[in-house]
């Protein structure tokens, strides 16, 4: 297998910690999104979307979605268990996975894509080039906000987002909670919940790669 990462994304981030969760050593080699490469011919030849994470699997295919790489390798490592071993589990699992991603990094993109100087012009990854809109930015810290709100809700009613374990959910979301310090965000100071389940999570080794 060979793993696509970039050091300072947080979806490389994700697959990244999945891979140590799991216990595996991958051939990786590092795309740096600071320099472009991406958009280099030999990446797009990889993947033509221009994103990053992807792994090459066994057979040959190249994944390019967190779900479609963590399902694979859940698929042929099943231990430690990350995505659930129980229907209502694997399901609930997928739900706050689903969930941190749209409530979570999706806003958090919107954000810093739409206002940092650095994305000007590369409001959306992949191929297209496209413009920032400053409202976007601004929704997007209002959609945070709501996201932190809600985090802290659902962590104080269980130790994790789908179940009593860590899972794939809680890495995801615990990536992009990480990851809102780029638009100057935090746990909000009062948040125990949250600020105990992300202590937590970041003691795992896995958080420090
Ligand atoms: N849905 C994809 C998202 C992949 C993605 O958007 N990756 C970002 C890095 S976090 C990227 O490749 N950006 C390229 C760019 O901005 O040009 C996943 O789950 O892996």
């Amino acid at each position: 297998m060979i793993f696509y990462d970039c050091s300072t994304a947080p979806n490389p981030r994700r697959a990244r910690m999945f891979i140590a969760e799991k216990g595996l050593n991958i051939e990786t080699r590092d795309i740096s999104m600071i320099k472009g490469e991406q958009h280099s011919e030999s990446f797009l030849a990889v993947n033509p979307r221009a994103t990053i994470p992807v792994l090459i699997t066994e057979e040959g295919s190249a994944l390019t979605e967190n779900l479609a790489i963590a399902t694979y390798l859940e698929a042929k490592h099943p231990k430690p268990p990350l995505m659930g071993t129980t229907p209502d589990e694997k399901a609930r699992i997928m739900m706050w996975t689903a969930i941190a991603e749209s409530q979570g990094g999706a806003p958090i993109a919107e954000a810093f894509r739409n206002a940092h100087p650095a994305m000007k012009g590369r409001a959306l990854p992949g191929p297209l080039n496209l413009e920032q809109i400053p409202a976007l930015a601004e929704r997007g810290l209002k959609r945070v906000d709501a996201f932190f709100t809600m985090l802290e809700t659902r962590l104080n009613e269980s130790p994790y987002l789908a179940s009593e374990q860590f899972s794939l959910a809680d890495l995801t979301a615990f990536v992009f909670t990480d990851f809102a310090r780029v638009i100057k965000q935090r746990i909000p100071e009062g948040n125990s919940a949250t600020q105990a389940w992300y202590d937590a999570i970041k003691a795992r080794p896995s958080a420090s790669l």
